[in-house]
């Protein structure tokens, strides 16, 4: 190898630089910081209002809990070094941020699950798309829409008692709400995917907030370990997946339009909730995920 090549080999092997960028308080300096502690740069997880967060740690910042001037951090993961910079995102500081794009080799939108503050990530994916950066948006503050999903379902008097049948946790995927089935409480009759009402009902206040996000959802189908086929091998693949095809056409006629969903699945008992009770009514449910990433989309 030349020494020529070998330097070129050097180079394109430093540190990555991404810039996390985005409107005003969608959480980018709170990101570098969840970044800096899972990749073992600092011990513990300090927070922004706290005033104990790496970034922001100027006095400016600290007093106006928002970044006044770029944050890095420099650490690694999986063996790659990696630069972060964390961009303040208001808008008087708009050219520090713009000033930062062209020294990157990616970035990290950061954005908060609301519809109406979308169009404040305009001016940042133009700039991106204009200077040919590869750039993923990264919906933070999912716990909202999970605040979302319930204070809806609390406000419809007929779901009241399935409040328990709506299931909402965070994976590394992305948002995940699961519609299961209780003792007595059912999504789906016996065998069919002829969903009742209140499925229906449910579906709606999921459609609701899904639509308030950018992001592509998947939907699949689970049932429970009770084995059931019928004489023309009609089975738990089959009704898992039919009754995760009824509930995309239910999201659909809640108005998720058709290219947000990703993917329709049927799991049958291959993925059960309660794995240690196969046959519990839990395992059998209908999984949306609302994916964290829209990568290339
Ligand atoms: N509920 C919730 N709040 C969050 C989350 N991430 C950040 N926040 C809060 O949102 C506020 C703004 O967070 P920052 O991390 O300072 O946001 P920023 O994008 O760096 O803000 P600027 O630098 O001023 O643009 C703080 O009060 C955070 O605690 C989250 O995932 N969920
Ligand atoms: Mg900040």
């Amino acid at each position: 190898m030349s020494k020529q090549t070998q330097e070129t080999t050097k180079i394109s092997r430093g540190p990555r630089a991404v810039a996390l960028i985005g409107p005003y308080g969608s959480g980018k300096t709170s990101l570098m910081e969840s970044i800096a502690f899972l990749t073992g740069a600092v011990p513990r997880k300090g927070s922004v209002p706290a005033g104990t967060s790496l970034g922001d740690s100027g006095h400016e910042a600290r007093a106006r809990q928002m970044s006044v001037e770029a944050n890095v951090l420099a650490t690694q993961y999986l063996g790659e070094e990696f630069t972060f910079i964390d961009c303040p995102g208001s808008i008087e500081f708009l050219a520090d941020t713009l000033n930062v794009l062209p020294a990157v080799d990616a970035a990290v939108v950061v954005c908060e699950p609301e519809a109406a503050k979308a169009q404040m990530l305009q001016p940042f994916l133009k700039r991106l798309s204009d200077a040919n950066i590869p750039h993923i948006l990264f919906v933070n503050k999912f716990d909202k829409a999970k605040g979302a999903l319930e204070s809806a379902m609390k406000g419809i008097p007929e779901l009241k008692q399935f409040q328990g049948s709506m299931l909402v946790d965070n994976t590394p995927e992305g948002l995940r709400i699961q519609l299961t089935d209780q003792e007595g409480l059912a999504m789906f009759p016996a065998g069919s995917s002829a969903m009742y009402g209140h499925t229906r009902a449910m579906l709606d206040v999921i459609a609701r907030v899904v639509n308030q996000l950018p992001n592509q959802v998947t939907v699949s189908g689970h049932t429970d370990a009770t084995p059931f086929q019928d004489p023309s091998g009609y089975g738990n693949w089959e009704l898992s997946a039919d009754r995760a095809l009824a509930a995309r056409r239910g999201l659909v006629a809640s108005g998720v339009p058709d290219r947000k969903i990703r993917r329709v699945l049927g799991a049958s008992d291959q993925e059960p909730l309660d794995a240690a009770n196969p046959k519990a009514p839990r395992n059998r449910r209908i999984s949306i995920v609302v994916l964290r990433e829209n990568e290339g989309r």
